[in-house]
């Protein structure tokens, strides 16, 4: 948090992407209430620099930036007006999206009871290599405000709130944001052979609202996640889970992903999500869903019904 009167700040490095005026992006500095222009950075270029400094990342932001005289405006980590007049976009292009599943039991117990292949999902949640799969492109992904789809021949779609981890060299963290790996679980279930038509689409991840690092994260292994979903204003669908319910470490799912795997740097891995609605609910065209992560914000979209 920004300390008004010392000028500095305490909770370090989180990082949002917005359009003004221009079409182009700038990227914004989080302190406290206030976001700080920074200008047409490249997120990750910053990122790989703040990190490798270590601890002291503000020492690094100091001694790049005159924060002091750069143009701030208000932000909101969960108000949809301040994110909508502030232009929040995708905090960065990622090259690549992958991502794991099964890594909570939710997700094991909801995918085992209705699908067409029994034991798949019993087997993967022990197994000593996790399930990990390619999710989207940059092109597939939308931001905070940005229309999430349901594909056209899907009766059955549901959000998945899951951490998303930003990647650098070898897999190692350069920062964390809210992902939602947006699924089409008829198509899933159908055969587990359909997973990547139902998971990779037109919008169907999203990302944001804004990118934190490990050292101004806090500990990762705990952190509370929450998902509701709203049709008409009313809220339709609640849950919560914690990342502290997962069964694999985020190390290990980096290191398989990464493993004789070029990952470019600035991709995203997201590590599974523990919140599934129940098997009768389905989103709708015109649904909101508002995906929270401690530490780091809430993440809203439309959902958009592709043409039948
Ligand atoms: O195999 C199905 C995908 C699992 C997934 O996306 C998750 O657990 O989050
Ligand atoms: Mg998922």
């Amino acid at each position: 948090m920004w300390n008004q009167e010392s000028e500095t700040c305490d909770l370090g490095l989180k990082l949002v992407r917005f359009v003004r005026e221009s079409n182009e992006a700038h990227l914004g500095l989080v302190l406290g209430d206030e976001v700080v222009d920074l200008g047409f950075e490249n997120p990750i270029a910053l990122l790989i620099e703040a990190v490798a400094w270590g601890e002291s990342e503000e020492d690094y932001l100091r001694s790049v930036f005159d924060l002091e005289r750069l143009r701030r405006y208000p932000y909101s980590d969960s108000d949809e007006n301040t994110q909508r007049s502030l232009g929040l976009s995708i905090p960065l292009p990622p090259p690549e999206v992958w991502g794991c599943g099964i890594t909570y039991t939710r997700s094991r117990a909801a995918r085992e009871t209705e699908t067409a292949v029994k034991g798949v999902y019993d087997h993967v949640y022990d197994a000593e290599r996790p399930e990990v799969f390619f999710k989207a492109t940059g092109h597939r992904c939308v931001g905070p405000n940005g229309c999430v789809c349901i594909r056209s021949d899907s009766e059955w779609t549901v959000p998945e709130p899951e951490l998303a981890v930003i990647l650098g060299a070898e897999g190692k963290a350069l920062g964390y944001t809210v992902g939602n790996d947006v699924s089409a679980s008829d198509i899933e279930r159908e055969n587990p052979l359909y997973l990547p038509q139902a998971k990779i689409y037109e919008a169907s991840c999203s990302l944001g609202p804004a990118i934190v690092t490990p050292n101004s994260l806090g500990n990762a292994k705990d952190l509370k996640i929450a998902m509701s979903i709203l049709r008409s204003e009313k809220i339709v669908f609640q849950g919560e889970t914690n990342t502290s319910l997962m069964k694999r470490d985020l190390e290990e799912l980096m290191k398989f992903l990464v493993r004789d795997n070029p990952v470019p740097v600035g991709s995203v891995c997201l590590t599974g999500t523990g919140i599934v609605p129940p098997d009768d609910f389905t989103l709708d065209d015109g649904d909101v869903t508002e995906i929270w992560i401690e530490n780091i914000g809430t993440l809203r979209n439309r959902v958009k019904q592709l043409k039948r």
